[in-house]
């Protein structure tokens, strides 16, 4: 009887084993409920903020930096739809990255020794021309400013460039820059310039700050070589909320500006802006065209009292250049500068004024509908030459 008992314990014994082991092995293969998640990590971190288990497992930092930015998103566009925030004019001093940065290392250089010596007058040279200001008005600034220091007795470098920035101010300054208006209504403002330079985008960001100063503007898609330039044009009209005419792609450029100048009397608007090509089959039927724009916009029932060169800052010494072309064609009466907020050297200013006489009226400092402003020649020199 024992030895059955015995037997009995063994046997159930083994059996249990046998059950362990198989149903331990079947576990093993395919786990029966996921493993628990891993503790979410905090989505506080600061972007880039160092962290040793996040940098161990960079995928995670990537997942982290992506919730972070899509919540910055979804905060930021909400913030757009609810808050008409203030439009602030753009300053200079924060737009002229490169042209300060640029004469900023010689002025450093000017102002780090106890006087003025000839390292002083070597470092102005350079610094102004390689900020664009040009051969001749470089030397003509640097005669001038020889020719204080010697009557005033200046012996300091800080004393030496506030003159230097009185006189680029003073030579900047003394022009009209206001744009003229017709005493009869519409007034016809054309631009012109080579293609890239921010012709449409002036139009766009001038016909909404007329508008708002309480003018009514009509756009002319003049155009006509590309058919980008018109739906350009058209959704620049939209944002600023001006009229537009528009023709056909390769059609007559000067019948469309004159038809959007009888738009223009029609509906007793006060200003015709016309866009132009900035670029057709060879220069000459540019140039040729031009003439013909602005012949045929005399002609019908505005007064063209704007004939503005849009010019790109960054082109340098080679806006110049355009500009002689386009004064032999058509007579300036005025200069939009844009992008003097990108890689500009800023002095092109100067030499433009100089040497062609004609005023910067306007200058573009980014792409947005506000970042057109007046030319203030104090704010601009201030910048410039600001050591702060
Ligand atoms: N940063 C900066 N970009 C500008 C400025 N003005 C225009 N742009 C940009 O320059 C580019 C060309 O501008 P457009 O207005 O199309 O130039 P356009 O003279 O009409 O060119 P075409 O029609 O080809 O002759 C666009 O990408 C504009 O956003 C400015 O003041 N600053
Ligand atoms: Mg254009």
């Amino acid at each position: 009887m024992e030895i059955v008992l015995v037997l009995i314990l063994v046997a159930v014994l083994l059996a249990g084993t046998a059950t362990f082991v198989f149903f331990g092995r079947r576990d093993r293969g395919v786990p029966v409920e996921p493993p628990p998640a891993a503790a979410p990590l905090p989505t506080t971190l600061v972007k880039h903020q160092s962290r040793p288990d996040v940098e161990a497992q960079p995928h995670v930092e990537v997942e982290i930096e992506a919730t972070i930015e899509a919540d910055e998103l979804a905060v930021d566009g909400l913030e757009a739809l609810l808050v008409e925030a203030p439009v602030e004019r753009p300053s200079f001093r924060d737009r002229l990255g490169r042209a300060r940065g640029l004469l900023g290392g010689y002025l450093t250089s000017v102002m780090s020794r106890a006087g003025i010596d000839q390292q002083t007058w070597d470092d102005l040279e350079e610094g102004l021309l390689r900020a664009d200001v040009g051969v001749s008005t470089t030397t003509a600034l640097l005669d001038d400013l020889r020719a204080k220091v010697k009557a005033d007795g200046i012996k300091d470098p800080s004393a030496l460039l506030d003159v230097l920035q009185a006189d680029v101010a003073a030579r900047l300054g003394g022009f009209d820059r206001s744009l003229r208006y017709a005493e009869v209504a519409p007034s016809v403002w054309l631009f012109v310039g080579v293609n890239g330079v921010g012709k449409t985008t002036t139009i766009g960001k001038l016909a909404k700050r007329e508008i708002a100063d309480g003018r009514t503007v009509v756009l002319a898609a003049g155009d006509t070589f590309r058919a980008a330039a018109a739906e350009q044009l058209t959704m620049w009209a939209e944002r600023a909320g001006a009229d537009l005419v528009r023709g056909n792609e390769g059609g007559d450029p000067a019948s469309v500006i004159f038809d959007a100048t009888e738009r223009a009397r029609s509906r007793h608007a006060d200003v015709v802006m016309g866009d132009t090509a900035g670029r057709l089959h060879n220069k000459s039927n540019l140039m040729e065209e031009l003439k013909k724009i602005r012949r045929v916009a005399e002609k019908g029932a505005g007064t063209v009292t704007e004939v503005l060169l849009v010019l790109d800052a960054t082109t340098g010494q080679n806006g110049l250049i355009q500009a002689k072309e386009f004064t032999d064609a058509v007579e300036l009466t005025g200069v939009v500068l844009t992008k003097l907020d990108g890689s500009a050297k800023g002095g092109i200013v100067l030499a433009i004024q100089q040497d062609l006489g004609i005023p910067v009226k306007l200058v573009g400092l980014g792409e947005s509908i506000e970042d057109l402003v007046e030319f203030d020649p104090d704010e601009f020199a201030a910048a410039l030459f600001d050591r702060s």
